[in-house]
């Protein structure tokens, strides 16, 4: 007998498939443009997360005019930033900093945003996009609009300042968004046991006054299904929610981290739970896709990547003499008191 479909028809399963194998397809496709050396930056993969990122972000309302849910992604919800129109050229041309991306090459990887699909891309300093979605979120309940934001954040990110201020503030205010955490295991090379003396982040919830769940990340459905029940409830006034996925980063922190202090034996046993070896073969086992039609997906995803990988590549850097402009405070802003002169963009 074929398990639940928690409301997805074929082609709703065999889309979470597709932005499964997009996730992964473009991350493989950004190391091979990194070692020909066009990627300007570091380079971070969710190898072993895609399903977090995508089962999460299928679960919510994505729109293109502004009137949508709003995701405040991080660099391992790259899945998330797709579903929510983020184009795959500009992914791309953001790791390779183009002059025709959407900052122009001013900043690089997942650093952008567009109000309009609903993103906010993430800003360094952990923790201060939860201070930042529970800000926008409270525009929404105060304004009436019907509209919840997601937020994502690694586990290493929960021992800012800023995201227990943040979420206290979002718990009390009842601002309706939901807070994923990304428990990967390490933050760097700190393990989530040096972060935290919970065994799960759930147990803070209540330290809150909020909802929280665990979730097994590795299992889209599952995910999809929390994400949808908690985004119900969010909606309907029920107050700040907290999701926790849990998986393990399978990678080191960045392509520069060779990731030394993990057991390898420890990593070997989670490429057992690949979530895209273990949603591919449920899809079969459950007659909701064939072999032909999952390879069509794998195949279209490749060459979707490597289509636009390609066009990245031929687009141009910025000019040098307009590299900077808008990067510093410009000639006409006031200048602050502490300064005595108006800054020179050309020389920071
Ligand atoms: C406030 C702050 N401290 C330190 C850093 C540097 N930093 C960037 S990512 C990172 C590790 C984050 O770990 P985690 O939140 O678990 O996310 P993961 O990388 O595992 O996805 C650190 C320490 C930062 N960006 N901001
Ligand atoms: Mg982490």
């Amino acid at each position: 007998m074929s398990e639940p479909t928690l409301g997805l028809e074929r082609a709703g399963l065999q889309d979470l498939y597709r932005s499964l194998c997009l996730t992964r397809a473009a991350e493989e496709r950004l190391e091979l443009l990194q070692k020909q050396g066009h990627v300007t930056g570091g380079l971070y993969r969710s190898l072993g997360q895609e399903a977090g990122a995508v089962g999460a972000a299928y679960a919510l309302r994505r729109r293109a005019d502004g009137t949508g849910d709003m995701l405040c992604h991080t660099i391992r919800a790259a899945g998330a930033l797709f579903l929510f129109g983020g184009e795959l050229i500009d992914y791309f041309r953001q790791y390779m900093a183009k002059g025709t991306s959407p900052t122009r090459g001013r900043e690089a990887n997942v650093h952008w945003f567009d109000f309009e699909k609903g993103f906010v891309g993430p800003v360094s300093p952990l923790g201060t996009m939860i201070e930042i979605m529970a800000g926008m979120t409270l525009s929404f309940r105060v304004r009436g609009e019907d509209r919840i934001g997601i937020v994502f954040y690694g586990d290493g990110a929960s021992s800012t300042g800023a995201w227990h201020e943040g979420l206290n503030f979002a718990a009390v205010q009842r601002c309706p968004m939901i807070l994923i955490v990304e428990n990967n295991q390490w933050a760097f090379s700190t393990p989530t046991s040096k972060n935290t003396r919970v065994s799960s982040f759930t147990e803070k919830g209540p330290g809150y006054g909020i909802g929280a769940e665990a979730v097994d990340g590795t299992d889209v459905l599952a995910v999809f299904d929390a994400v949808r029940r908690a985004a119900l409830q969010v909606r309907s006034g029920g107050g700040t929610h907290m999701i926790e996925l849990n998986y393990f980063r399978r990678k080191g922190h960045a392509q520069h981290d060779p990731q030394d202090y993990v057991d390898p034996a420890v990593i070997r046993a989670w490429e057992k739970k690949d979530p895209l070896d273990l949603y591919r073969s449920r899809l079969l086992r459950n007659e909701w896709a064939s072999e032909d039609e999952l390879v069509a997906i794998e195949e279209e995803t490749f060459e979707e990547c490597r289509v636009a990988a390609e066009a990245a590549i031929a687009e141009p850097y910025p000019e040098g003499a307009e590299a900077v402009s808008g990067v510093y405070t410009d000639v006409h802003t006031p200048h602050p008191w502490t300064r005595s002169s108006s800054p020179d963009p050309t020389l920071a």
